[in-house]
């Protein structure tokens, strides 16, 4: 098996990071966008084609916010490989890195996935603490400021969904929604990445509300769900968060969408709970082609549309 279909410890993530962009100083910049609670360091990947435009429109790409969804960082290493691979070999993968830059965020919480490889592999959140509570950890998904802390949530710092002192207050989210603040005129496709389920999601988690493009962003991942089935033979689940997985307050997903972010979305990747987390690594290449499918078919409308 290749690299991109073993799963890949903390360090040589890192270490990959950094050789990657080394090896393609003309495509990749690696971008310090803030450190963990932990203080370990935030890198983003940014991915650049031939520049079209000079005002460049971009898509953002996190992985890793929950720490046991070992799959997510995989898929964020499987897409730049990918992107480098391609460009120029691929027409799909060309004209969306011809028309947009790529913000690649391979682990959003790596305190968190650096636990789930040392001490427990089904741990969720970041591994903040305060001398309020002995439990550890707040879940960065539900620590973003949209109706945050309400239904959906916990404001108990031992439960999985434990929201956070105040929005925000972890650093992983904060450095995140700085980075799109500061970015939020350029970048017009955010997506988040997690497992398990196999599902296609967009706003919002946060409420029952139907988002003013519901329609639109429902076509969008019927398309992609459909392709999936068609060349996968694998059943994707599709529409609003709230109707479709859960309401779950504080995501990122639905932040975005309010930053103005119009086409947010977050993927559940495989499976359907066989093996739930603990995806086996002969199944990192399929999961990673569907989303990687679902992914394209997306950005592509969405070059079209802005
Ligand atoms: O609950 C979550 O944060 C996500 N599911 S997971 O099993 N990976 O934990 C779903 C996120 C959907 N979007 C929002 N809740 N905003
Ligand atoms: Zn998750």
């Amino acid at each position: 098996a290749s690299y991109y279909e073993r799963y890949h410890s903390l360090e040589d993530i890192y270490y990959w990071i950094n050789k990657t962009a080394q090896e393609h100083p003309d495509m990749v910049k690696a971008i310090l966008i803030g450190s963990s609670y932990e203080k370990r360091p935030l890198y983003v990947l940014k991915l650049s084609g031939r520049q079209e435009r000079a005002e460049k429109r971009a898509i953002w790409i996190d992985c890793g916010i929950h720490a046991r969804e070992w799959i997510s960082p995989a898929f964020c290493l499987w897409f730049v490989q990918y992107s480098l691979n391609f460009y120029n070999q691929n027409n799909d993968i060309t004209e969306m890195l011809n028309s947009m830059d790529i913000y690649v965020l391979p682990v959003m919480n790596p305190d968190g996935y650096k636990y789930t490889w040392t001490t427990n592999r089904m741990w969720r959140k970041n591994r903040s603490s305060s001398k309020e509570s002995n439990c550890v950890g707040t879940d960065l998904n539900r620590n973003f400021d949209a109706n945050w802390c309400t239904k959906g949530a916990s404001n108990r710092p031992c439960d999985e969904i434990y929201c956070g002192q105040f929005p925000e207050s972890e650093p992983e989210a904060e450095a995140v929604a700085n980075f799109l603040r500061s970015h939020k005129d350029s970048v017009k496709l955010y997506l988040s990445i997690h497992s398990y389920g196999q599902m296609l999601l967009f706003p919002y988690s946060c409420s029952n509300e139907e988002v003013p493009n519901h329609a639109e962003l429902f076509e969008l991942v019927q398309e992609a769900a459909m392709k999936i089935r068609r060349y996968y033979r694998n059943n994707y689940k599709y529409g609003a968060s709230a109707n479709t997985i859960y309401l779950a307050p504080g995501g990122s997903d639905d932040w975005a969408y309010n930053l103005g972010i119009h086409y947010s979305f977050t993927f559940e990747l495989e499976d359907r709970g066989r093996y739930g987390f603990l995806l086996p690594p002969s199944l990192i290449s399929k999961a990673c082609n569907e989303a990687l499918l679902a992914l394209k078919s997306i950005a592509l409308r969405v070059i079209q549309k802005t």
